[in-house]
């Protein structure tokens, strides 16, 4: 199997396939790319990922980016993990990438306006980014709180790479201080999630870094 490496950083939203990679039991590496002291924006980086974003999986000599392509790529390496719900219906596996890119592309800018507002705005307007922000994850979570309250996952009874990127969502919230208190099913999912020996290895991991 060909070496993985997969750039990282703690709390970004490549904490997501840390976790999928532990709970798969995968020999890989970490490369910490600290986000914070502008490394992304750097050559050496640049050359693993022109975007400058994290996570990077480096494959053998290629490189994958973006989410929902790189869960995707760990999900047929481990076929044995079950990340996603097996099936070989094509409608099936398209709903769960709709699911991925559901995280990636209408959860995940919400996060970052919401965490970051200040990429977005000029000081005067960073508390509106903030609230606009607020407010769409807001209506955002109302089918995702109803969801989770049906079922211990997003899939019903079986863990997947959904579940740890819903995780990653409302974690990476939580520490801008995005409350769960109204929220009780996703505050119920994300406490589950804590007591996971994969998900608490992939913390364990971010933590060496901070
Ligand atoms: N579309 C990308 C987004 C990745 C992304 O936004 N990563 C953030 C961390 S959560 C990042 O690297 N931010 C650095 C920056 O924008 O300066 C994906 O889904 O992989």
């Amino acid at each position: 199997m060909n070496e993985l490496t997969l750039f990282a950083f703690p709390g970004a939203c490549s904490r997501v396939s840390l976790i999928l990679l532990e709970q798969a039991h995968a020999d890989y590496q970490v490369h910490w790319v600290r986000l914070t002291k502008g490394e992304h924006k750097r050559p050496e980086f640049l050359a693993i990922n022109p975007k400058a974003k994290v996570p990077a999986l480096k494959i053998g000599n290629d490189i994958l980016t973006e989410n929902p392509a790189i869960i995707s790529y760990i999900n047929q390496l481990f076929p044995s993990a079950q990340l996603l719900p097996v099936s070989n219906n094509a409608l099936t596996q398209l709903q769960q990438l709709s699911d991925l890119c559901f995280c990636s592309s209408t959860l995940h800018p919400m996060v970052t306006r919401f965490c970051k507002p200040e990429f977005f705005a000029t000081s005067d307007a960073i508390i509106s980014v903030k609230q606009k922000a607020q407010d769409a994850l807001n209506d955002a979570l109302v089918w995702v709180e109803q969801r989770m309250g049906q079922a211990a996952w997003w899939y019903g009874e079986q863990w997947s790479a959904m579940d740890a990127y819903l995780f990653w969502v409302l974690t990476r919230l939580q520490s801008a201080d995005f409350s769960l208190a109204e929220w009780p099913n996703l505050h119920r999912f994300v406490q589950a999630m804590l007591t996971r020996p994969a998900v608490q290895r992939a913390l364990a991991k971010e933590q060496q870094l901070a």
